[in-house]
Parts: C-alpha cells; sequence; structure tokens
C-alpha cells in the first residue's frame, strides 16, 4: 500500500512545491506560507455560500467543501489549501450525533461520558467516507501545483468535545474520565484515533499533499499524563498513514512542554503557537523539524508597519529551525479583514513593494 502513481506527490504536481520542500527538510527560494482557518468566515465569498446552510453538511457535499478549499488560494496566492472539512466529520460518520452550532463550534446532545456510553460506540465504515473522497480528488484536480493539506482532530481534541459534549476551557470532564476510568479513556481514545486516522488516510489516498494532525487542546495536560493516556493514541491515529510517503504535521496550542513527546510522533514539522517564539521551539525540537508559525492571530489587526516589524521578527526566528512554513500561532479570527493575509502572503514572498 503506496501512494499512486497519479497522486499528485508521485506525478510530479507537488513534490518540488516550497510547502512540500519546507516540510521535508529544504529552504526553498520562496517562503512558504498558509494559514490555519483560511476558508471560512473571514471571507465574503464564503459567507455568500455558506449562507444559511449547515457546517457538516457543507462538508459532505463535494462541490461546495471543494469550492471553499479553493476560495482562499484564489484569493490570497497561499502555497497550501486545506481541506475544508472538521475534525468531527468522521464522528459524525461513525454514527454519534454532533453538529455544528454558528459561533459556538462542536456541540453533542447526549455526550459520552461513562464505560456504557463509550462501549456504544461503533466503528467507521469505510464507504461511509465517499464524499471525502469525492470533495478531496475534485478539489485535487483544480488545484494543479497548489499542494492540499488534509487533516484531522487527535484523539485527545476529539475526545474532549465527545466528553464535554462542547467547547470547553479546560476539558475537566474529558480529564476526570481520565483520571478517574483510565480503562474506558483507553477505549474511548482508541475508537478516536481510529475514526480520525481513517479520516486522514481517506484524504491522502485522495490526493492530499501532507497531513497535520490538530491537537489543539492538549495544552491542558500535564507532560506525565500526555506520555502515558494520550501520546500513544496520537501515534496511533498517525500509524493510520503507514505506507503513504507524505509529509505530517503536529499542531497544539501550548505545547512546549511536550515538545520532546513530539518528536516521537514522527512528524516532519511542528505547529508552534504565538507564545513559544520560533527559536525557542527549535532549540527544544532539534536538527531534524521543519518549524511552523506563529505570527500572532491578535496582530491582524495591528497597523500594517508594526505588523511587518512583527512578521520580520517570525521569519528571523524561524531562521533557527531546518525550514519553516509561515502561519498564524492560530487559526484566522473570523473578524479578519482578509486584505490583510493577501499583504501578509505578497510579503513574506518578497513582494516588499507590492506589500507596501
Ligand atoms: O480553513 C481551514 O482551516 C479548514 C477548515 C477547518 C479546520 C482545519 C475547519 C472548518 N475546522 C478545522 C479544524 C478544527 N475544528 C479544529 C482544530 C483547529 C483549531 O484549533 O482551530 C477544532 C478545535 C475544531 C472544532 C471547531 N469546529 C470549532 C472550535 C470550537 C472551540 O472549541 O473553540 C469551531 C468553531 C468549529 C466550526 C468550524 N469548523 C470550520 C469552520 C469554518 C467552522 C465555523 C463554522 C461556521 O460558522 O461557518
Amino acid at each position: 500500500v503506496s501512494l499512486k502513481p497519479e497522486h499528485p506527490l508521485v506525478d510530479g504536481r507537488t513534490a518540488d512545491s516550497p510547502l512540500v520542500r519546507a516540510y521535508r527538510g529544504e529552504r526553498p527560494e520562496r517562503t512558504p506560507v498558509w494559514f490555519m482557518r483560511q476558508a471560512g468566515r473571514s471571507l465574503p465569498e464564503y459567507r455568500e455560500l455558506r449562507a444559511g446552510g449547515d457546517m457538516l453538511q457543507a462538508c459532505l457535499t463535494p462541490d461546495m467543501a471543494s469550492e471553499i478549499t479553493l476560495q482562499p488560494v484564489r484569493r490570497h496566492g497561499v502555497d497550501a489549501a486545506i481541506f475544508f472539512s472538521d475534525i468531527v466529520v468522521p464522528v459524525l460518520l461513525a454514527g454519534v450525533d454532533v453538529r455544528i452550532v454558528v459561533g459556538r463550534g462542536p456541540v453533542l446532545d447526549t455526550p459520552v461520558r461513562t464505560a456504557s456510553d463509550v462501549l456504544k460506540l461503533r466503528p467507521l465504515d469505510p464507504a461511509a467516507l465517499d464524499p471525502v473522497r469525492q470533495a478531496v480528488a475534485q478539489t485535487v484536480e483544480q488545484l494543479g501545483s497548489t499542494p492540499l493539506i488534509g487533516f484531522a482532530g487527535a484523539p485527545f481534541t476529539l475526545a474532549a468535545y465527545l466528553v464535554e459534549g462542547g467547547p470547553s476551557k479546560d476539558q475537566i470532564r474529558a480529564r476526570s474520565l481520565m483520571r478517574s476510568d483510565p480503562q474506558t479513556w483507553a477505549t474511548l481514545l482508541n475508537w478516536c484515533a481510529d475514526v480520525t486516522g481513517q479520516f486522514l488516510r481517506a484524504q491522502v489516498e485522495s490526493g492530499a499533499s501532507a497531513a497535520q494532525l490538530f491537537d489543539s487542546w492538549v495544552g491542558s495536560l500535564s507532560r506525565e499524563d500526555y506520555r502515558r493516556r494520550v501520546f500513544p493514541h496520537s501515534k496511533r491515529a498517525l500509524d493510520h498513514l503507514r505506507g503513504l510517503d507524505v509529509p505530517k504535521v503536529h499542531f497544539g496550542l501550548g505545547t512546549d512542554r511536550i515538545f520532546p513527546d513530539i518528536t516521537a510522533l514522527g512528524v516532519d514539522a511542528v505547529g508552534v503557537d504565538w507564545r513559544i517564539p520560533l527559536d525557542d521551539a527549535a532549540a527544544i525540537l532539534g536538527e531534524q523539524f521543519t518549524v511552523q508559525g506563529n505570527i500572532d492571530p491578535a496582530m491582524l489587526t495591528a497597523p500594517w508597519p508594526a505588523l511587518k516589524a512583527h512578521i520580520d521578527d517570525v521569519l528571523e526566528r524561524g531562521q533557527a529551525a531546518r525550514a519553516h512554513v509561515v502561519n498564524l500561532g492560530h487559526g484566522v479570527p473570523p473578524e479578519t479583514d482578509p486584505d490583510v493575509l493577501t499583504r501578509i502572503v505578497r510579503y513574506v514572498h518578497g513582494e516588499r513593494d507590492a506589500a507596501e
């Protein structure tokens, strides 16, 4: 089982793209840049297309998901598309009743809290992923030499939504389950690892040129809890990619404590949030990792000279790692002026005059 000959990484379309080269440790002439949450509410064309429609339904409608994925590439000229979907899509496809509430996020009316709740979780039927495969395939067809990044939620972050029933501040219910019933916790995280791993594999098989694992809320864990109760499951999720030679990226918030463990996950690049200077991150991670980040999303509303100075600082610190992919330290806030994002892309690409 390896990538098919017609995969963009194999047939020559994306293997030499700045993004893929940087993930693999090179420093291409043009520093690659893309933004987490680059598709979505910051774009008027997205708001128009989505108006009134259901979020998860949009994710499972290939024409719609594909169009939304392409919008920021056309507008900003970013070096990568990220597949328009959500981390809870494979959970929904496995039969769990989850929906996305506008302005809030994923919500479950019946959270998964007890051993018997966990035992009721069913495996994900591979055929249920067909809309995802189709959306990826038709997106990649349109993208040409621009790589598509596939993604999935890491088991801990997914489990946090399942147990809490929605977004939460410090994942206290999930962490309580981990403490009070380690056996049930392990069963739940294995289930999450498998559905999310299948979702990620489907995207890569269908044409994604990189794979990013989002463990957004992992910063609420102690290092010991991460090592014993979470890391093995993140590894299991990534193991679903076995045989597929694709660059892998890890992202989480507040991850400096667990950087030494992340280096053992088998990824090529590590996403860094805005609180950790890239040179500090690189010093802990070592020579084997590309760093990705970490423009502070709060700087997007600053006057251009201040934002420009901040980008210069990020680029300078990024030199400490073997390679650097520019991104934000977390997702694009919905109220962001999209012209600011376009300007950042041009500036990072060295079109300094155009960006003035
Ligand atoms: O452009 C892109 O980045 C691609 C699409 C994408 C991605 C990568 C979406 C669409 N969601 C995600 C990942 C995701 N979803 C993460 C990991 C990244 C991160 O930390 O931001 C997480 C934690 C979620 C869960 C989620 N889905 C939230 C966060 C809730 C919380 O706990 O704070 C929200 C608000 C959603 C809904 C969602 N997903 C995506 C979009 C565009 C939206 C907003 C839906 C809308 O109102 O239009």
